[in-house]
Protein backbone atom coordinates (compact mmCIF):
# COMPACT_ATOMS: atom_id res chain seq x y z
CA UNK A 1 0.00 0.00 0.00
CA UNK A 2 1.24 3.54 -1.35
CA UNK A 3 2.17 5.79 2.16
CA UNK A 4 0.44 9.32 1.65
CA UNK A 5 3.09 12.18 1.71
CA UNK A 6 6.13 9.86 3.15
CA UNK A 7 8.18 12.15 5.19
CA UNK A 8 11.50 13.08 3.33
CA UNK A 9 13.89 12.23 6.67
CA UNK A 10 13.26 10.10 9.41
CA UNK A 11 14.30 11.53 12.46
CA UNK A 12 15.21 9.63 15.80
CA UNK A 13 11.90 9.42 18.17
CA UNK A 14 13.21 11.36 20.63
CA UNK A 15 14.02 14.11 18.00
CA UNK A 16 10.44 13.95 16.54
CA UNK A 17 8.92 17.33 17.74
CA UNK A 18 12.11 19.56 16.52
CA UNK A 19 13.15 19.57 12.82
CA UNK A 20 16.39 17.96 11.95
CA UNK A 21 19.56 20.10 10.96
CA UNK A 22 20.16 18.90 7.53
CA UNK A 23 23.24 19.17 5.60
CA UNK A 24 24.77 18.60 2.36
CA UNK A 25 28.09 17.03 2.30
CA UNK A 26 29.11 14.10 4.07
CA UNK A 27 30.43 14.89 7.74
CA UNK A 28 31.07 12.03 10.46
CA UNK A 29 30.84 12.11 14.31
CA UNK A 30 33.27 11.79 16.50
CA UNK A 31 34.14 11.84 20.62
CA UNK A 32 34.83 15.32 19.86
CA UNK A 33 31.48 15.98 18.95
CA UNK A 34 30.26 15.11 22.77
CA UNK A 35 32.30 17.55 25.14
CA UNK A 36 31.84 16.10 28.91
CA UNK A 37 33.01 17.93 31.69
CA UNK A 38 33.47 17.30 35.05
CA UNK A 39 32.17 17.76 38.51
CA UNK A 40 34.94 19.08 40.77
CA UNK A 41 34.67 21.14 43.74
CA UNK A 42 36.81 20.42 45.81
CA UNK A 43 40.37 20.93 45.74
CA UNK A 44 43.65 18.80 47.13
CA UNK A 45 43.93 20.99 49.72
CA UNK A 46 40.64 21.55 51.91
CA UNK A 47 39.79 24.55 49.97
CA UNK A 48 36.77 24.80 47.57
CA UNK A 49 36.52 25.06 43.59
CA UNK A 50 35.60 28.91 43.23
CA UNK A 51 32.03 28.87 42.68
CA UNK A 52 31.15 25.62 43.66
CA UNK A 53 27.95 24.96 44.14
CA UNK A 54 28.01 22.01 46.68
CA UNK A 55 25.15 20.30 48.30
CA UNK A 56 25.11 21.18 51.88
CA UNK A 57 26.08 18.92 53.98
CA UNK A 58 26.27 18.84 58.01
CA UNK A 59 28.72 18.70 60.39
CA UNK A 60 27.30 15.28 61.47
CA UNK A 61 27.16 14.29 58.05
CA UNK A 62 30.42 14.89 56.97
CA UNK A 63 32.13 13.31 60.12
CA UNK A 64 29.72 10.28 59.55
CA UNK A 65 30.46 9.98 56.16
CA UNK A 66 34.06 10.54 56.57
CA UNK A 67 34.18 8.38 59.84
CA UNK A 68 32.83 5.54 57.10
CA UNK A 69 35.39 6.01 54.63
CA UNK A 70 37.91 5.80 56.78
CA UNK A 71 36.77 2.88 58.49
CA UNK A 72 36.48 0.59 55.22
CA UNK A 73 40.62 1.91 54.43
CA UNK A 74 41.24 -0.01 57.42
CA UNK A 75 38.77 -2.92 57.23
CA UNK A 76 40.20 -3.17 54.18
CA UNK A 77 44.15 -3.13 55.24
CA UNK A 78 43.21 -5.51 57.71
CA UNK A 79 41.57 -8.21 55.62
CA UNK A 80 44.30 -8.33 52.56
CA UNK A 81 46.82 -8.91 56.02
CA UNK A 82 44.46 -11.51 57.46
CA UNK A 83 44.03 -13.07 53.77
CA UNK A 84 48.34 -12.98 53.42
CA UNK A 85 47.81 -14.95 56.86
CA UNK A 86 46.18 -17.60 55.33
CA UNK A 87 42.99 -16.62 57.78
CA UNK A 88 40.60 -15.41 54.91
CA UNK A 89 40.37 -17.26 51.41
CA UNK A 90 39.58 -14.22 48.94
CA UNK A 91 39.24 -10.22 49.73
CA UNK A 92 38.48 -7.65 47.69
CA UNK A 93 39.54 -3.61 48.42
CA UNK A 94 37.73 -0.54 47.74
CA UNK A 95 40.84 1.57 48.47
CA UNK A 96 40.82 4.79 46.47
CA UNK A 97 37.23 4.76 45.40
CA UNK A 98 36.30 5.55 48.88
CA UNK A 99 34.45 9.18 47.85
CA UNK A 100 32.79 7.53 44.83
CA UNK A 101 30.33 4.77 47.29
CA UNK A 102 30.14 7.35 50.34
CA UNK A 103 29.59 10.53 48.56
CA UNK A 104 26.46 8.74 46.34
CA UNK A 105 25.08 6.16 48.85
CA UNK A 106 24.89 9.19 51.39
CA UNK A 107 22.56 11.34 49.26
CA UNK A 108 19.96 8.55 49.21
CA UNK A 109 17.24 6.89 51.46
CA UNK A 110 17.71 4.20 53.55
CA UNK A 111 14.97 2.03 51.88
CA UNK A 112 16.27 3.34 48.29
CA UNK A 113 17.49 -0.41 46.94
CA UNK A 114 21.22 -0.85 46.32
CA UNK A 115 22.29 -3.22 43.53
CA UNK A 116 26.08 -3.34 44.02
CA UNK A 117 28.77 -4.86 42.16
CA UNK A 118 31.88 -5.73 44.78
CA UNK A 119 33.76 -3.05 45.78
CA UNK A 120 31.00 -1.32 47.29
CA UNK A 121 31.26 -2.35 51.19
CA UNK A 122 31.29 1.14 52.20
CA UNK A 123 27.39 0.99 51.09
CA UNK A 124 26.61 -1.26 53.42
CA UNK A 125 28.83 0.39 56.51
CA UNK A 126 27.06 3.43 55.90
CA UNK A 127 23.83 1.96 56.55
CA UNK A 128 24.76 0.35 59.53
CA UNK A 129 26.42 -3.60 58.36
CA UNK A 130 28.22 -4.21 61.87
CA UNK A 131 32.05 -5.66 61.54
CA UNK A 132 30.70 -8.41 63.30
CA UNK A 133 28.33 -9.48 60.14
CA UNK A 134 31.12 -8.84 57.73
CA UNK A 135 33.61 -11.20 59.70
CA UNK A 136 30.38 -13.38 60.01
CA UNK A 137 29.85 -13.35 56.16
CA UNK A 138 33.96 -13.35 55.28
CA UNK A 139 34.50 -16.31 57.24
CA UNK A 140 31.67 -18.17 56.06
CA UNK A 141 30.70 -19.07 59.55
CA UNK A 142 27.04 -20.10 60.93
CA UNK A 143 25.81 -16.29 61.50
CA UNK A 144 26.81 -15.32 57.97
CA UNK A 145 23.58 -14.05 56.39
CA UNK A 146 24.01 -15.87 53.28
CA UNK A 147 24.61 -19.15 54.97
CA UNK A 148 28.41 -19.33 54.22
CA UNK A 149 27.39 -19.95 50.36
CA UNK A 150 28.77 -17.47 48.86
CA UNK A 151 32.67 -16.57 48.14
CA UNK A 152 33.91 -13.62 50.71
CA UNK A 153 32.90 -10.11 49.83
CA UNK A 154 29.50 -11.51 48.61
CA UNK A 155 27.46 -9.74 50.83
CA UNK A 156 23.78 -8.77 51.07
CA UNK A 157 21.07 -7.57 53.79
CA UNK A 158 17.76 -7.40 53.26
CA UNK A 159 17.01 -5.64 56.43
CA UNK A 160 19.59 -2.61 54.64
CA UNK A 161 18.24 -2.85 51.28
CA UNK A 162 20.93 -3.79 49.95
CA UNK A 163 20.82 -6.83 47.44
CA UNK A 164 23.18 -9.80 47.45
CA UNK A 165 26.39 -9.59 45.36
CA UNK A 166 26.32 -11.78 42.78
CA UNK A 167 29.55 -12.35 40.76
CA UNK A 168 28.75 -12.78 36.87
CA UNK A 169 29.42 -9.06 35.93
CA UNK A 170 27.06 -6.15 34.95
CA UNK A 171 23.71 -8.69 35.75
CA UNK A 172 22.92 -6.06 38.56
CA UNK A 173 22.06 -3.65 35.57
CA UNK A 174 19.37 -5.25 33.85
CA UNK A 175 18.21 -6.29 37.55
CA UNK A 176 18.15 -2.50 38.88
CA UNK A 177 16.37 -1.33 36.25
CA UNK A 178 13.64 -3.81 36.85
CA UNK A 179 13.56 -3.01 40.28
CA UNK A 180 13.26 0.64 39.42
CA UNK A 181 10.17 -0.18 37.03
CA UNK A 182 8.31 -2.13 39.80
CA UNK A 183 8.91 1.17 42.07
CA UNK A 184 7.22 3.51 39.78
CA UNK A 185 4.28 1.17 39.07
CA UNK A 186 4.05 0.42 42.67
CA UNK A 187 3.81 4.56 42.89
CA UNK A 188 6.62 4.36 45.74
CA UNK A 189 8.84 7.27 46.38
CA UNK A 190 11.92 5.36 46.14
CA UNK A 191 14.55 4.49 43.71
CA UNK A 192 17.28 1.77 42.95
CA UNK A 193 21.41 2.71 43.40
CA UNK A 194 23.24 1.00 40.78
CA UNK A 195 26.92 0.00 41.14
CA UNK A 196 29.51 -1.19 38.20
CA UNK A 197 32.83 -0.65 37.16
CA UNK A 198 33.68 0.37 33.54
CA UNK A 199 34.68 -3.16 32.66
CA UNK A 200 31.49 -4.52 33.47
CA UNK A 201 30.09 -1.23 31.23
CA UNK A 202 31.28 -3.86 28.31
CA UNK A 203 29.00 -6.58 29.27
CA UNK A 204 25.62 -6.15 26.87
CA UNK A 205 23.52 -6.80 30.31
CA UNK A 206 24.95 -3.05 30.57
CA UNK A 207 23.49 -1.79 27.43
CA UNK A 208 20.01 -3.82 27.83
CA UNK A 209 19.70 -2.72 31.45
CA UNK A 210 20.74 1.19 30.58
CA UNK A 211 18.07 1.13 27.33
CA UNK A 212 15.63 -0.58 28.98
CA UNK A 213 15.31 1.88 32.06
CA UNK A 214 15.92 4.79 29.95
CA UNK A 215 12.56 3.50 27.51
CA UNK A 216 10.58 2.95 30.89
CA UNK A 217 12.05 6.06 32.33
CA UNK A 218 12.68 4.07 35.46
CA UNK A 219 13.57 5.88 38.72
CA UNK A 220 17.38 4.21 38.68
CA UNK A 221 20.65 5.97 39.50
CA UNK A 222 23.41 4.08 37.66
CA UNK A 223 26.91 4.75 39.03
CA UNK A 224 29.87 3.59 37.00
CA UNK A 225 32.81 3.72 39.16
CA UNK A 226 35.91 4.47 36.07
CA UNK A 227 38.53 3.15 38.15
CA UNK A 228 40.77 3.01 35.25
CA UNK A 229 41.43 -1.14 35.63
CA UNK A 230 39.05 -4.22 34.62
CA UNK A 231 41.60 -6.38 36.51
CA UNK A 232 44.75 -5.85 34.69
CA UNK A 233 43.23 -4.38 31.43
CA UNK A 234 43.19 -0.74 31.30
CA UNK A 235 40.42 1.15 30.09
CA UNK A 236 41.90 2.20 26.93
CA UNK A 237 42.37 -1.37 25.86
CA UNK A 238 38.61 -1.59 26.67
CA UNK A 239 37.15 0.72 24.88
CA UNK A 240 37.95 3.84 22.12
CA UNK A 241 34.89 5.89 23.21
CA UNK A 242 34.72 8.77 25.85
CA UNK A 243 34.14 6.82 28.79
CA UNK A 244 31.14 5.23 30.30
CA UNK A 245 29.17 9.13 29.94
CA UNK A 246 28.99 9.51 26.91
CA UNK A 247 26.68 5.91 26.67
CA UNK A 248 24.38 7.28 28.84
CA UNK A 249 23.81 10.32 26.38
CA UNK A 250 23.28 7.44 23.55
CA UNK A 251 20.70 6.01 25.68
CA UNK A 252 18.72 9.39 26.50
CA UNK A 253 19.73 9.02 29.74
CA UNK A 254 20.89 12.25 32.26
CA UNK A 255 24.47 11.71 32.59
CA UNK A 256 27.03 13.56 34.63
CA UNK A 257 31.11 12.82 35.02
CA UNK A 258 32.81 13.86 38.60
CA UNK A 259 35.44 13.55 39.97
CA UNK A 260 35.68 10.62 42.06
CA UNK A 261 38.22 11.46 44.23
CA UNK A 262 35.78 14.76 45.66
CA UNK A 263 33.28 13.33 47.80
CA UNK A 264 31.88 16.92 47.86
CA UNK A 265 31.54 16.80 43.54
CA UNK A 266 30.10 12.92 44.40
CA UNK A 267 27.86 14.25 46.79
CA UNK A 268 26.03 17.07 45.09
CA UNK A 269 25.95 15.26 41.34
CA UNK A 270 24.50 12.18 43.86
CA UNK A 271 21.45 14.60 45.65
CA UNK A 272 20.56 15.83 42.21
CA UNK A 273 20.34 12.30 40.58
CA UNK A 274 18.03 10.90 43.23
CA UNK A 275 15.85 14.10 42.87
CA UNK A 276 15.68 13.59 39.24
CA UNK A 277 15.28 9.97 39.69
CA UNK A 278 12.12 10.38 42.12
CA UNK A 279 11.17 13.60 41.08
CA UNK A 280 11.24 13.04 37.59
CA UNK A 281 10.70 9.58 37.39
CA UNK A 282 13.59 8.61 34.78
CA UNK A 283 16.68 6.84 35.24
CA UNK A 284 20.02 8.97 35.67
CA UNK A 285 23.85 8.23 34.72
CA UNK A 286 27.07 9.32 37.11
CA UNK A 287 30.67 7.92 36.20
CA UNK A 288 33.10 8.64 38.73
CA UNK A 289 36.72 9.40 37.67
CA UNK A 290 38.79 7.14 39.82
CA UNK A 291 41.61 4.30 40.72
CA UNK A 292 41.67 1.59 41.74
CA UNK A 293 44.72 1.85 44.31
CA UNK A 294 44.73 -1.72 45.36
CA UNK A 295 44.86 -5.11 43.40
CA UNK A 296 41.95 -5.86 41.77
CA UNK A 297 41.91 -8.44 44.58
CA UNK A 298 44.06 -10.60 46.24
CA UNK A 299 44.56 -13.12 43.70
CA UNK A 300 46.20 -10.26 41.73
CA UNK A 301 49.16 -8.60 41.39
CA UNK A 302 49.16 -5.16 39.59
CA UNK A 303 53.13 -4.67 39.47
CA UNK A 304 52.75 -6.75 36.29
CA UNK A 305 50.13 -4.62 34.27
CA UNK A 306 50.88 -1.64 35.51
CA UNK A 307 53.92 1.01 37.32
CA UNK A 308 54.38 2.33 40.97
CA UNK A 309 54.72 5.75 39.06
CA UNK A 310 51.17 5.70 38.06
CA UNK A 311 50.05 4.73 41.28
CA UNK A 312 51.70 7.22 43.23
CA UNK A 313 50.64 9.69 41.28
CA UNK A 314 46.92 8.53 42.67
CA UNK A 315 48.30 8.21 46.06
CA UNK A 316 48.46 11.46 46.30
CA UNK A 317 44.97 12.02 45.14
CA UNK A 318 44.09 10.29 47.88
CA UNK A 319 39.80 10.76 48.51
CA UNK A 320 40.03 10.45 52.08
CA UNK A 321 43.37 13.04 52.78
CA UNK A 322 41.11 15.51 50.08
CA UNK A 323 37.95 15.13 52.57
CA UNK A 324 40.37 15.47 55.83
CA UNK A 325 42.15 19.02 54.63
CA UNK A 326 38.07 20.45 54.24
CA UNK A 327 36.78 18.55 57.97
CA UNK A 328 40.01 20.02 59.59
CA UNK A 329 39.27 23.30 57.89
CA UNK A 330 35.75 23.55 58.79
CA UNK A 331 37.18 22.59 62.20
CA UNK A 332 35.03 19.91 62.27
CA UNK A 333 37.72 16.97 62.72
CA UNK A 334 41.01 16.91 64.07
CA UNK A 335 44.45 14.52 64.28
CA UNK A 336 43.41 13.61 68.34
CA UNK A 337 39.86 12.42 66.85
CA UNK A 338 42.02 10.59 63.77
CA UNK A 339 43.96 8.49 65.72
CA UNK A 340 41.85 7.28 68.66
CA UNK A 341 39.03 6.14 66.05
CA UNK A 342 41.73 4.73 64.03
CA UNK A 343 42.80 2.59 67.47
CA UNK A 344 38.82 1.84 68.13
CA UNK A 345 38.15 0.63 64.54
CA UNK A 346 42.05 -1.55 64.22
CA UNK A 347 40.84 -3.13 67.59
CA UNK A 348 37.17 -4.05 66.90
CA UNK A 349 38.01 -5.41 63.41
CA UNK A 350 40.44 -7.84 64.99
CA UNK A 351 38.37 -8.94 67.66
CA UNK A 352 35.71 -9.63 65.66
CA UNK A 353 38.19 -11.26 63.34
CA UNK A 354 38.87 -13.87 66.49
CA UNK A 355 35.37 -14.43 67.12
CA UNK A 356 33.85 -14.67 63.41
CA UNK A 357 36.79 -17.16 63.18
CA UNK A 358 36.73 -19.39 65.75
CA UNK A 359 32.77 -19.47 64.93
CA UNK A 360 31.64 -23.15 63.41
CA UNK A 361 30.77 -23.28 60.00
CA UNK A 362 27.17 -24.18 58.46
CA UNK A 363 26.11 -27.55 58.73
CA UNK A 364 26.77 -28.61 54.98
CA UNK A 365 23.45 -29.67 54.10
CA UNK A 366 22.27 -25.94 54.81
CA UNK A 367 23.80 -26.09 50.87
CA UNK A 368 20.72 -26.97 49.46
CA UNK A 369 17.99 -26.33 52.73
CA UNK A 370 16.56 -23.82 51.19
CA UNK A 371 16.61 -23.41 47.53
CA UNK A 372 13.63 -25.63 46.85
CA UNK A 373 10.82 -26.63 49.07
CA UNK A 374 12.13 -30.08 48.05
CA UNK A 375 15.32 -30.35 47.42
CA UNK A 376 15.45 -32.61 43.67
CA UNK A 377 16.88 -36.10 43.56
CA UNK A 378 20.20 -34.92 41.92
CA UNK A 379 20.95 -32.38 44.67
CA UNK A 380 20.78 -34.54 47.42
CA UNK A 381 22.72 -37.17 45.67
CA UNK A 382 25.22 -34.35 44.65
CA UNK A 383 25.06 -33.31 48.64
CA UNK A 384 25.53 -37.71 49.75
CA UNK A 385 28.46 -37.42 47.37
CA UNK A 386 30.27 -34.86 48.93
CA UNK A 387 29.15 -35.85 52.69
CA UNK A 388 31.27 -39.24 51.37
CA UNK A 389 34.32 -37.41 50.15
CA UNK A 390 34.83 -35.26 52.90
CA UNK A 391 34.42 -38.56 55.22
CA UNK A 392 37.12 -40.17 52.64
CA UNK A 393 39.53 -37.34 53.34
CA UNK A 394 38.72 -35.73 56.60
CA UNK A 395 42.05 -34.09 57.08
CA UNK A 396 41.25 -31.92 54.06
CA UNK A 397 37.84 -30.70 55.67
CA UNK A 398 38.99 -29.73 58.84
CA UNK A 399 36.34 -27.01 58.94
CA UNK A 400 33.68 -29.81 58.69
CA UNK A 401 33.73 -31.81 61.58
CA UNK A 402 30.11 -33.10 60.61
CA UNK A 403 27.88 -33.14 63.02
CA UNK A 404 25.52 -35.59 61.19
CA UNK A 405 22.73 -34.67 63.90
CA UNK A 406 22.31 -31.18 63.98
CA UNK A 407 23.17 -31.07 60.01
CA UNK A 408 20.35 -32.78 59.35
CA UNK A 409 17.91 -31.03 61.87
CA UNK A 410 18.96 -27.52 59.86
CA UNK A 411 18.13 -28.86 56.39
CA UNK A 412 14.82 -29.86 57.46
CA UNK A 413 14.19 -26.22 59.56
CA UNK A 414 15.86 -25.01 56.06
CA UNK A 415 13.54 -26.77 54.40
CA UNK A 416 10.68 -25.22 55.58
C1 LIG B 1 30.52 -12.16 33.11
C2 LIG B 1 31.87 -12.10 33.78
N1 LIG B 1 32.99 -12.04 33.04
C3 LIG B 1 34.20 -11.98 33.64
C4 LIG B 1 34.30 -12.01 35.01
C5 LIG B 1 35.67 -11.94 35.67
N2 LIG B 1 35.89 -10.61 36.27
C6 LIG B 1 35.65 -10.39 37.57
S1 LIG B 1 35.93 -8.82 38.00
C7 LIG B 1 36.38 -8.38 36.44
C8 LIG B 1 36.78 -6.96 36.12
C9 LIG B 1 35.68 -5.97 36.28
O1 LIG B 1 36.17 -4.67 36.16
P1 LIG B 1 35.31 -3.40 36.50
O2 LIG B 1 33.90 -3.62 36.10
O3 LIG B 1 35.99 -2.23 35.93
O4 LIG B 1 35.29 -3.35 38.09
P2 LIG B 1 36.48 -3.08 39.11
O5 LIG B 1 37.02 -4.43 39.49
O6 LIG B 1 37.49 -2.26 38.41
O7 LIG B 1 35.87 -2.41 40.28
C10 LIG B 1 36.32 -9.48 35.59
C11 LIG B 1 36.67 -9.46 34.16
C12 LIG B 1 33.09 -12.07 35.75
N3 LIG B 1 33.09 -12.07 37.07
N4 LIG B 1 31.90 -12.11 35.12
MG1 LIG C 1 37.26 -0.90 36.81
Amino acid sequence: MAVKNPPQTRQPETDRASEPELITTPVFLDTSSLSIPTLKQLQADGELCPGAAVAPMSSELATKIYTDMLYTRLLDERMVGAQRQGRLSFYLTCTGEEASVAGTIAAFQSDDMVMAQYREQLALRYRGFTTEQFMNQLFSNIEDLGKGRQMPVHYGSRELHFMTISSPLATQIPQAAGYAYGQKLAGKNACTLCYFGEGAASEGDFHAGLNMAAVLKCPVVFVARNNGYAISTPSSEQFAGNGIASRGVGYGIKTIRVDGNDILAVYSAAVEARKIAVEQQQPVLIETMSYRLGAHSTSDDPTGYRSREEEQQWRENDPISRMKNWLVKQNWWDEQREEALQAEFRQEILAQVKLAEKRPKPALNELIADVYQTPPTQLLEQLEGLEKHIAKYPDHYPACGLDQDSAHNSAQEGAK
